[in-house]
């Protein structure tokens, strides 16, 4: 009971959440019925239902269906102020936030309309917030210059850049040029790698892609001169338990390595993904993770300060978290 409450109020960062991915049955009815946009589903309760899946593509596909209700930049602030709001009910004092913006310009929605929705809510919202550009790693490394020809008027609104969607087939390498590019931009990078793809995955986006923290990759554990290097490194991790439970990426979260990451000496940090999707917002997936692994307070303290040293704040501003 002392570790629940330790838990939900500690402050923290969340630095791995896809803003598509916290879009409510609710918020994506209220939508539709507002943009006069026909959902496959009829009820809420019916669009939850289809909230079953058992790997990343059967996610991915509803999470890209949820997301064409998005056309007015509103709709984007909207979406974000709601993140925004709950997350300040678990406690989140700084968000890093991956948005996808090829999930919206190829169905005719304005780069500007997005951008402009989401970060407006984060200039309007209760808690510190950034914009990390993510790339789907599905469509090729020209559409993804393409993409990022498009955000250079926003350069400014824009700490980062990250690579998401699906993962095996799609390796780091094949976005070399564009990641070169961010680079020589300044901007931040990360990229999503080991969630289901090889550890090998991590180690090219590492090498080759030169990111600075990995999402996900849970899977590095595979492989123990990876491991030993990540803990050298200090390469965060943004771990997140609730969604790898729910794409099966462990059978259950008796069996995830959350646990065994922090005794490798590595620099995890607890992260929602997709809350709306996968049953919960950041307290949710500390919970979890704590119910079920045995996890202590020393822990807790870990992983909060993990996520404050691992984000991409200025050096001031990180301090007066930690
Ligand atoms: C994602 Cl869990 C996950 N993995 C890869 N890409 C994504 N986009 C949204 N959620
Ligand atoms: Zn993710």
């Amino acid at each position: 009971e002392q570790l629940r409450i330790l838990l939900q109020r500690m402050p923290k960062a969340e630095l791995h959440i896809h803003i598509e991915g916290s879009l409510e049955p609710e918020l994506i009815f209220e939508l539709a019925q507002r943009n006069g946009v026909k959902l496959a589903y009829e009820s809420v309760e019916s669009l939850r239902k289809a909230y079953a899946f058992d790997n990343l593509q059967s996610f991915l596909d509803i999470y890209y269906a949820g997301a064409s209700v998005l056309l007015k930049e509103q709709d984007f602030y909207d979406m974000t102020m709601a993140y925004l709001r709950r997350a300040a009910e678990d406690n989140v004092r700084h968000a890093e936030i991956f948005f996808d913006p090829q999930t919206h310009t190829a169905r005719g929605v304005p780069f500007q309309t997005v951008v402009d929705g989401i970060w407006r809510a984060c200039q309007d919202g209760p808690i510190s917030a950034t914009l990390i550009m993510c790339f789907l790693r599905h469509l090729s490394e020209d559409d993804a210059l393409a993409t990022l020809e498009e955000a250079l008027p926003y350069r400014d609104k824009i700490i980062g850049v990250g690579l998401d969607s699906s993962e095996v087939g799609h390796p780091p390498e094949k976005f070399c040029r564009v990641f070169e590019r961010c680079r020589q931009l300044g901007l931040h990078l990360v990229a999503h790698a080991g969630e289901e793809g090889p550890p090998a995955y991590i180690e090219t986006a590492l090498d080759l892609l030169n990111v600075e923290r990995i999402d996900h990759g849970v899977r590095c554990l595979e492989d123990p001169l990876l491991t030993a290097r990540l803990a050298r490194e200090q390469i965060a991790l943004t771990v997140c338990p609730l969604s790898n439970i729910k794409l099966r990426v462990f059978g259950d979260m008796g069996e995830h390595n959350l646990l065994a990451l922090l005794d490798a000496g590595l620099a995890a940090t607890v992260n929602s993904d997709d809350p709306a999707y996968f049953g919960g917002y950041m307290n949710a997936n500390f919970l979890a993770a704590f119910d079920a692994l045995p996890l202590t307070a020393a822990h807790a303290h870990q992983l909060a300060r993990n996520s404050f040293t691992a984000s991409f704040l200025e050096p001031e501003a990180k301090r007066a978290f930690i």
